[in-house]
């Protein structure tokens, strides 16, 4: 067993990478919270400088999705784990059983890891993020500019009927300098994770209910017989050329699960 030094009250920042090929996980400290900073690298002070950090409990982390956090050590003689939650992935989904990933386990007196943490505390950038506004009420109220579509069969999977064929045309395009509504839905009784390359995305509805946490990702989880909405940001003029999105189950993905878009 894994097992993580954390002393009573000691606060750490924390990077965690979901890089399963098809575990979804639902993190959780016992008895602490995560204090989040970033997901799927993304700080939520990019977006929102006035709420650099959101307090939570547990957090779903698809694969491929990340997750920086604070963490506190729990008091003094408490036994702790850093754990996933059961994930119940759908009538057809495999089986997610809640797991032990780590023990918290408290140093000795002679181990000064805080003196460690302090001085990493100092080299931290304390430097604003380029905040850049968006305005996406005006894209929420519009109809989706494309609609992405799972299904599955015996056979193997798809998007908008389609299995990813490496000499396939892009199913897509998108200009680059714009923002696109884009609704993901799920028609399978399983999950999937839609994950897109070069682009983060706000995801800010789930089966058309404004989400309580809005997100900006590149990896979401898209209930199943569900959907959810987002906003793809394709303003960085570094985004270039044909690239993908994918349900990000690598066994969905490589059995057909993935389709091409053209950055202009
Ligand atoms: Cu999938």
């Amino acid at each position: 067993m894994t097992t993580l030094p954390l002393a009573p009250n000691e606060r750490q920042f924390w990077r965690i990478v979901n890089a399963s090929a098809d575990r979804y996980l639902d993190l959780q400290l016992d008895g602490q919270t995560f204090e989040i900073v970033a997901l799927d690298g993304m700080p939520l002070a990019y977006h929102e400088p006035k709420s650099p950090t959101r307090i939570t409990n547990h957090l779903l982390l698809a694969p491929a999705g990340r997750l920086e956090a604070i963490v506190t050590g729990p008091g003094p003689g408490t036994h702790s784990a850093l754990r996933t939650l059961c994930v119940d992935t759908g009538p057809d989904g495999d089986p997610n059983p809640e797991m032990v990933l780590a023990d918290l386990v408290q140093p000795g007196s002679g181990q000064p890891l805080s003196h460690v943490a302090s001085k990493q505390a100092h080299a931290v950038d304390h430097r604003p993020p380029v905040y850049k506004p968006i305005d996406v009420e005006p894209l929420k109220k519009t109809a989706p500019d494309f609609i992405v579509t799972f299904t599955e069969d015996k056979n193997g999977f798809y998007i908008n009927g389609r299995k990813f064929a490496p000499d396939a045309s892009p199913m897509m395009s998108a200009r680059v300098v714009s923002y696109q509504h884009w609704r993901i839905v799920n028609q399978t009784a399983e999950l999937h994770p839609f994950h897109i390359h070069q682009v983060h995305f706000l995801a800010y509805a789930e089966n058309a209910v404004p989400l309580a946490h809005p997100a900006w990702l590149d990896t979401v989880n898209v209930p199943y017989r569900g959907s959810i909405d987002v906003i793809l940001d394709f303003t960085d003029p570094v985004i270039k050329s044909m690239s993908v999105f994918h349900c990000h189950l690598l066994n969905h993905e490589d059995k057909g699960m993935m389709a091409k878009i053209l950055f202009k």
